[in-house]
């Protein structure tokens, strides 16, 4: 037999079973289907063994993610499973690349399994909202014991080819050619004499007390909160040692069938190809190819242009920090050092690694030093004046095809880039804090930014490890502008007499990773306030800023200086409500005529995640998204937004449009507020019969 994407071969009598199906080797149902016919025709050729490998550059990398929300077809991947695992001679699974998922299921019903070195093994099912629906809780721990097998399944995080060795879930490391190497060791099996082996029959190893599984359905009730499938992991994990392998997969499986189908799932699923899709920049032409970047600079060395000199560094791309004076650059250089310190303090890396990073960075005084310099990001202080400066200086000694970045939160990069005698090659790359660590980089495509700019910019920024999202100019592009209205309503909220402790506790208990005041605290409150004051706007001018100016002025600006919308405790940092401030609200509330009320969480909720969706809708009527989905790409990777909500976006799309007007409406009518006047593309899709996603 043989389809499009699975090739059947007998050779010296073993049946050789490749699966050819790019880019990841996923099983759709063509797949399964193909395995299938291939046993059965090794059965038919009485075959003495079956090698089950994978073409091109991976392992099976898990089911088709694309095929879940849609019917059904069979065979399920657990039919497919079961008859890997009843084959009545010996199964030897070949890995390389990744084995994931489904693809890792099908690896654990066969019954040998090798891989080549720098193979990934893992069972990310829960990153995807999802736990194995294919025997992966029952089969794992049957090879690698329960508490190994609870780490990988709840954290989805692989283990490389060689722990899989050491834990019992690979028999052998092979070298070369998958095939090859997999027909060398099943000639090897043979004549050993090596019986078929399911893992299904054998014991769970080294079960664990009870308490220990009472301990991990603390943790995963408070690291996972508002989560389905860890909780369900734990159960199946645990379940594992006592249940028949039948049994134990047909609970998994009822399991399975209730996660695949719940919302949060749908959510991370959007999350996983949204994640994907933010590269593809609608508009340029395929034959535009990225410039090769051999040489970075970055303008400033303070805490955000060190974090993200130590990008470059650690992907291996060489770069210079430029400062103004001696004693700043050493300051600069010095804290990248601190900052490695701290990674190696906890384990992220090893001494020789930082090392290396270290020694891909330079620094200098003179801007003549970074004349070769492939890109340039300047990270200088937020002020268009001191920005201007900076880029007529580069222009005057960069290379003329020297791409030229601003790492501007808010700032007008056409108005930057004019300053310039080449506006096509000035770009936005406006970081996230720490800019290091977070993911999320919105590149900005300024009137004039060029095509190849753009293509090399972003392919750079997956070099870094960065996710990036093209987005257009506008103040504060695409997350700060949509914070803007989120942050608002937190504030008038506190006005109408919500308290900050209800108003965060809401937010996060909603899965937002903190309310809205913490942060403001964490922050700083002085950040917004300087920059209200750079925009010309009186201090205490504005109803939704009275309190944070007021709390300014009073020298509170949050965490760092022990006090801000709460009081910090100064030992242990622990925050504690402050009645000051509640009665501060009060008397501003009094000032600006608003009679104080009870405020339901769940209107908190509603008018924080209202005014995102509201505000990502303009965003993306206007162009200044290419699509819904980049807007959640945004909010989910820079602003804590919970992934399994999917983004503000995805979440409308959720709540129903016509639902989400409805609640609008009823606020524009309770709060008079012009803000809850719905963004036109709302009506647009209802009445094209549309959702949001109908736009990715
Ligand atoms: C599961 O297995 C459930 C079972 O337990 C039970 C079932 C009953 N399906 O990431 P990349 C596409 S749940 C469909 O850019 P990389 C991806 O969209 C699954 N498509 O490459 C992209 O398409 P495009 C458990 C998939 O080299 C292209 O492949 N498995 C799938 O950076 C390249 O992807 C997982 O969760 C898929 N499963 O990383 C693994 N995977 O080019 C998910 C990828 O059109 N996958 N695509 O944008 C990954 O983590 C990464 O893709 C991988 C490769 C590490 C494999």
């Amino acid at each position: 037999m043989d389809n499009s994407v699975v090739k059947y071969q007998l050779q010296d009598h073993v049946a050789v079973i490749t699966i050819d199906n790019p880019p990841v080797n996923a099983l759709s149902h063509a797949v399964r289907q193909g395995i299938v016919d291939a046993l059965e025709a090794a059965t038919g050729d009485e075959a003495k063994a079956v090698v089950i490998v994978c073409a091109g550059k991976t392992f099976i990398a898990g089911a088709d993610i694309k095929e879940f929300g849609k019917p059904p077809q069979p065979p399920g991947l657990p039919d497919v499973i079961e008859r890997i695992e009843s084959q009545n001679v010996p199964v030897l699974a070949v890995l390389h690349g990744n084995a994931l998922g489904g693809g890792l299921e099908v690896a654990l019903a066969a019954h040998y399994r090798c891989a080549l070195p720098g193979t990934n093994l893992g069972l990310p099912e829960v990153k995807l909202g999802l736990l194995p629906g294919a025997g992966g809780t029952q089969r794992l721990p049957r090879l690698v014991g329960i508490k190994a097998a609870m780490d990988m399944i709840l954290s989805g995080n692989p283990v490389s080819a060689e722990r899989a060795l050491e834990l019992g879930l690979i028999d052998a490391l092979v070298e070369g050619n998958p095939e090859a190497a997999g027909l060398g060791f099943v000639q090897q099996l043979l004549k050993d004499g090596a019986p078929p082996r399911p893992t299904g029959e054998q014991p769970v190893q080294e079960v664990p007390e009870p308490a220990y599984f009472e301990k991990e359905r603390l943790r995963v009730a408070s690291r996972f909160r508002g989560q389905l499938s860890p909780a369900y992991i734990v159960e199946l994990v645990e379940k594992s040692a006592t249940l028949p392998i039948a049994e134990g997969q047909a609970l998994e499986r009822e399991r399975f069938i209730e996660c695949r189908n719940s919302p949060q799932s749908a959510a991370l699923r959007h999350v996983f190809f949204a994640e994907r899709a933010t590269g593809k920049v609608p508009g340029i032409a395929p034959d535009v190819v990225a410039r090769p970047v051999a040489q970075v600079a970055v303008i400033g060395a303070g805490t955000m242009g060190g974090g993200i000199a130590m990008n470059f560094a650690q992907a291996g791309v060489p770069v210079t920090l430029v400062e103004t004076g001696q004693e700043a650059l050493d300051r600069g250089l010095g804290l990248v050092r601190k900052n490695y310190e701290t990674s190696q303090k906890r384990g992220r890396f090893t001494p020789q690694q930082i090392d290396g990073f270290l020694s891909n960075i330079s620094g200098t005084t003179d801007y003549a030093d970074i004349s070769t310099a492939d890109v340039v990001v300047e990270a200088v202080f937020e002020n268009m004046a001191v920005k201007k400066e900076v880029f007529a200086k580069l222009d005057a000694v960069c290379k003329p095809d020297c791409i030229l970045a601003t790492n501007t939160s808010y700032l007008d990069i056409n108005e930057i880039a004019a300053t310039t005698g080449r506006p096509e090659q000035v770009i936005g790359a406006h970081f996230f804090s720490p800019a290091n660590v977070m993911k999320l980089l919105e590149v900005v495509r300024a009137d004039k930014t060029a095509d190849d700019v753009i293509v090399t910019f972003m392919k750079l920024a997956k070099t870094i490890g960065k996710i990036p999202v093209l987005v257009g100019v506008c103040h504060g592009f695409v997350g700060n502008r949509m914070l803007k209205g989120y942050a608002r309503q937190a504030q008038l909220l506190l006005l109408e007499g919500a308290t900050p402790e209800q108003v965060d506790n809401a937010m996060q208990n909603w899965g937002m990773a903190m309310g809205p005041l913490a942060v403001g605290d964490l922050a700083g409150l002085d950040i917004g306030y300087r920059s209200r004051r750079d925009q010309g706007i009186e201090s205490r001018s504005q109803m939704e800023t009275a309190l944070p100016d007021t709390l300014v002025e009073m020298e509170r600006l949050g965490q760092k200086s022990g006090a801000g919308y709460y009081r910090y405790d100064p030992d242990t940092r622990k925050r504690m409500a402050d009645s000051e401030v509640i009665e501060l609200t009060r008397s501003l509330a009094k000032k600006w005529d608003i009679t104080q009320r009870e405020i339901s969480d769940e209107e908190i909720i509603d008018r924080l995640s209202l005014a995102l969706a509201n505000e990502g809708a303009a965003i993306v009527d206007e162009g200044i998204a290419s699509r819904p989905s980049d807007v959640d790409v945004v909010y989910l990777n820079g602003y804590g937004f919970p992934k399994w909500r999917g983004g503000p976006l995805f979440y409308a799309d959720t709540l129903g449009l016509e639902k989400l007007l409805e609640k609008m409406r009823a606020l524009r009518e309770q709060t008079g507020d012009p803000c809850w006047e719905p963004a036109p593309l709302f009506s647009r899709l209802i009445k094209e019969e549309k959702t949001l996603a109908s736009l990715n």
